[in-house]
């Protein structure tokens, strides 16, 4: 069933590409051209997904991997099952993900609302990006890239980690891990203040931002306000996401060494050298 406003909606153009073509709906969901596009990336991605996870010794959900080519490959092409799958998922996964975004942005087209949305999720596909593609490259080769698979990119960060000694002193990563508990912390103080204005004592009014302002400045003499938590909210959420694609690519192709021992800079101030 469509809702009330959802026909009001409906509305014909916005899109970026094949016109009237695909400018339409299927049950809820807008198509357009990056629909069908999406589809086809995640289609043969999970397609690909499930020839490899054939092609391996495992059905086990958790043990299932799907790994980049061998070293010494560099950054040629790979036989399918010496890591070309992984090659053709990065690349079905990457097409998936830009589809979704773009397919985001005509729906704000048709929408007339703004492009928070697609530019927020730009944020995640760079991580990944910058993961698969960008530091695999800067290294000299896709065996760079991190295996799809439930335990085996626990092991890869792990093992990642422990190639620089203590990543905890990754100053990105800090910065990264940082942001990522400050929005929990930001979405919390959110969350539990607007439940708190929406529901009063018994037979009394739902309170509005004049009650929410005033709480915080009872509290700690300062509110950032009802547009002001948002704001905050999405570059918190979107420092956290940037952060840690720095803190990934800076390992390897910038940083080769532990990274406690990046930290010597600060012994080595003219001051007390
Ligand atoms: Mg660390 C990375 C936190 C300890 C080694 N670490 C990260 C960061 C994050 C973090 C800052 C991962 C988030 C990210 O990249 O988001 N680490 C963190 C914390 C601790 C910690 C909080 C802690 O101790 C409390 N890390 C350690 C220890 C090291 C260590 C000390 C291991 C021994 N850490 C590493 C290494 C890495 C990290 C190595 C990284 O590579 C990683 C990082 O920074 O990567 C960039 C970004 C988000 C994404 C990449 C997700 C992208 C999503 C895409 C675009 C969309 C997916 C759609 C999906 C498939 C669809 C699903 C379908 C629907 C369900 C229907
Ligand atoms: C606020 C406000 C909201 C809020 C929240 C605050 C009325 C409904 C949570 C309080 C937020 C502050 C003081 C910023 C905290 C800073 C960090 C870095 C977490 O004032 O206005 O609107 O939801």
């Amino acid at each position: 069933a469509m809702l009330s406003f959802e026909r009001k909606y409906r509305v014909r153009g916005g899109t970026l590409i094949g016109g009237d073509l695909f400018d339409f709906w299927v049950g809820p969901f807008y198509v357009g051209f990056f629909g069908v596009t999406t589809a086809f990336f995640a289609t043969l991605g999970t397609a690909l997904i499930l020839y490899g996870a054939a092609l391996g010794p495992t059905w086990n959900l958790w043990q299932i991997s799907i790994a980049p080519p061998d070293l010494s490959w560099g950054l040629r092409l790979a036989p399918l099952a010496e890591g070309g799958l992984w090659q053709l998922i990065t690349i079905c996964a990457l097409g998936a993900f830009v589809s979704w975004a773009l397919r985001e942005v005509e729906i704000c087209r048709k929408l007339g609302i703004g492009l928070h949305v697609p530019v927020a999720f730009s944020f995640a596909i760079f991580a990944y990006f910058t993961l698969v593609v960008i530091r695999p490259m800067l290294l000299g080769a896709w065996g760079h890239g991190f295996p799809y698979g439930i335990m085996s990119h626990l092991d890869w960060v792990s093992n990642t980690g422990y190639q620089y000694l203590h990543f905890h002193y990754n100053p990105a990563h800090m910065l990264g891990v940082s942001f990522f508990f400050a929005t929990c912390f930001a979405l919390a103080l959110h969350g539990s203040l607007i439940l708190s204005a929406t529901n009063p004592g018994k037979g009394e009014p739902v309170k509005a931002p004049e009650h929410e302002n005033t709480f915080f400045r009872d509290t700690i003499g300062y509110s950032i306000g009802s547009l002001g938590i948002h704001r905050l909210g999405l570059f918190l959420a979107l420092s956290a996401a940037f952060w840690s694609a720095i803190c990934i690519v800076l390992s390897g192709p910038f940083w080769t060494r532990g990274w406690p021992e990046w930290w010597n800079w600060w012994l080595s101030l003219p001051v007390w050298r």
